[in-house]
C-alpha cells in the first residue's frame, strides 16, 4: 500500500474546547503521522475560497461564519491509505451520528460544529495541503 498524504483541520469549536491535543492523539493512535501543523485564523475570503465547492449550499454562509469564528489548526497527515483512515477516525459529518471512538463523537456537537475537517480524496488533499502549507512547512 503506498504512503499517502491527507489534509485535516481542527475546527474553531474543537480549538475553543482545548481539544487540539485530544484530536491529534486519536489520529496518532491510528498509526498515522502528523507531518505538518499550523495554527491560523481564516479570513472570510480565505474560508469562502477553501469551501468554494459548497458555495451554492444553503449552509454556506453559516459554514464561513463558523470557520472564521476563531483559530483553527491545519494538519498534514501521512500514512498508508491516509485519506480513508483519517476519515474513519473522524467519523461521519453529523457528530450526533458519529460512533464511539471517533473524533466527532468525542469532540463534535452537530453537523456544523463537527470538530474536524478531512479531505475526501487524494486529489482534493493535494489542493487543500497546498492551500494551507508551503513545501517548506512539511516534514
Ligand atoms: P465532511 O467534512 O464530512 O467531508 P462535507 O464536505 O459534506 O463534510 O461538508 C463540509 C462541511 O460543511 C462539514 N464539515 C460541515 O461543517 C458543513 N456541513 C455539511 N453539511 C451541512 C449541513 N447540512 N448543515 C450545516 N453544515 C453542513
Amino acid at each position: 500500500m503506498p504512503i499517502e498524504r491527507t489534509f485535516g483541520i481542527v475546527k474553531p469549536d474543537a480549538v475553543a474546547k482545548n481539544a487540539v491535543g485530544g484530536v491529534i492523539d486519536l489520529i496518532e493512535k491510528t498509526g498515522l503521522k502528523i507531518v505538518g501543523l499550523r495554527l491560523t485564523q481564516l479570513s472570510e475570503p480565505q474560508a469562502r475560497a477553501f469551501y468554494a465547492v459548497h458555495r451554492e449550499r444553503p449552509f454556506f454562509g453559516d459554514l464561513v461564519r463558523f470557520m472564521t469564528s476563531g483559530p483553527c489548526v491545519a494538519m498534514a497527515i501521512e500514512g498508508e491509505n491516509a485519506v480513508t483512515r483519517y476519515r474513519e477516525v473522524m467519523g461521519p459529518t453529523d457528530s450526533k451520528k458519529a460512533p464511539a471512538g471517533t473524533i466527532r463523537n468525542r469532540y463534535g456537537t452537530d453537523i456544523e460544529k463537527n470538530a474536524v475537517h478531512g479531505s475526501d480524496a487524494p486529489e482534493t488533499a493535494k489542493g487543500e495541503l497546498a492551500f494551507f502549507f508551503s513545501g517548506l512547512d512539511l516534514a
